[in-house]
């Protein structure tokens, strides 16, 4: 059968992120992509005209239909917005998330939009982070879960990605693009060994759906039985073609090219 991947998340309508970076990315990787919608963020980085929540009975519903009539072989979410969701998403999880289950902790849009509320952080790290095989922050979204400033060294990556274990998810994955004056490394932490996963820094503005892309193929690789250094190591690959051939529409923030790998290949 055809691996399957539920995502829960929001929907972001300009098409970079979001679920609509979820399903493109699961569609490029060969996987069959289901969603539930959390919210509707129809922002753009010229206009922003809202954010509209989705009542919890409707995730629960939308997670139900995918998961009684197909079932999943792994588990994606990404903004959750309300400690509401957090805690039905964690009850969810309980009940259908016997498979791995990827947790990205959107807080921050490239484009500015707040996709976390601000006391649904403890939510978040209490409930959902234990029940994660990976947790994919970015810099900005470890030091917010630690209580502190974001990294800023390679050193201060290394200590933080090991206290973010602690937290009880099986992986942590910390994603260091935003360090401006090294390489793009990221730190895979298994609790014994801090693995690096490297690619060169690509200069541009237009990286809007990067961090769900990246977790949306890592959950593709789960689904499909890679194991975790492998799944990490195939989606670092696959958002750095991403990235390298983002799409520019003309004013503003564009998009990461989910589709860049299939057409133009991986460099080297
Ligand atoms: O890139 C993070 C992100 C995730 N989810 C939704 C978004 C965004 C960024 O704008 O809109 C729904």
């Amino acid at each position: 059968m055809i691996p399957r991947v539920l995502s829960i998340a929001g929907s972001a309508s300009q098409g970079s992120a979001g679920i609509q970076a979820d399903l493109k990315t699961f569609e490029e990787h060969d996987v069959y992509g289901m969603s539930a919608v959390t919210a509707l963020v129809a922002n753009n980085s010229v206009t922003d005209t809202g954010v509209f929540t989705q009542p919890v009975g409707s995730v629960q519903a939308q997670v139900h239909a995918s998961m009684e009539h197909v079932g999943a072989d792994a588990m994606k979410t990404g903004m959750l917005f309300t400690k509401e969701i957090i805690e039905a998403t964690a009850e969810l999880l309980k009940r259908y998330g016997q498979v791995p289950y990827v947790l990205d902790p959107v807080m921050i849009g490239k484009m500015g939009t707040q996709l976390l509320k601000e006391e649904a952080v403890e939510s978040l790290k209490e409930e959902l982070i234990p029940l994660a095989e990976v947790i994919t922050p970015n810099l900005q979204e470890a030091g917010k879960l630690l209580g502190r400033s974001a990294p800023e060294t390679s050193e201060e990556m290394e200590r933080d990605v090991k206290e973010l274990h602690s937290f009880g998810a099986d992986y942590v994955l910390l994603k260091g693009g935003g360090l401006s004056d090294y390489p793009a490394v990221d730190l895979l932490f298994d609790g014994t060994e801090v693995k690096e996963y490297r690619s060169e820094r690509i200069d541009t503005i237009h990286t809007s759906g990067a961090g769900c892309t990246y977790s949306a193929s890592i959950a593709a690789g789960l689904a499909k039985g890679l194991p975790m250094d492998r799944a990490v190591e195939e989606a670092k690959h696959f958002v750095t073609e991403a990235i390298r051939h983002a799409l520019s529409f003309g004013e503003g923030i564009g998009s990461t090219y989910h589709a860049a790998e299939r057409i133009f290949g991986r460099k080297k």
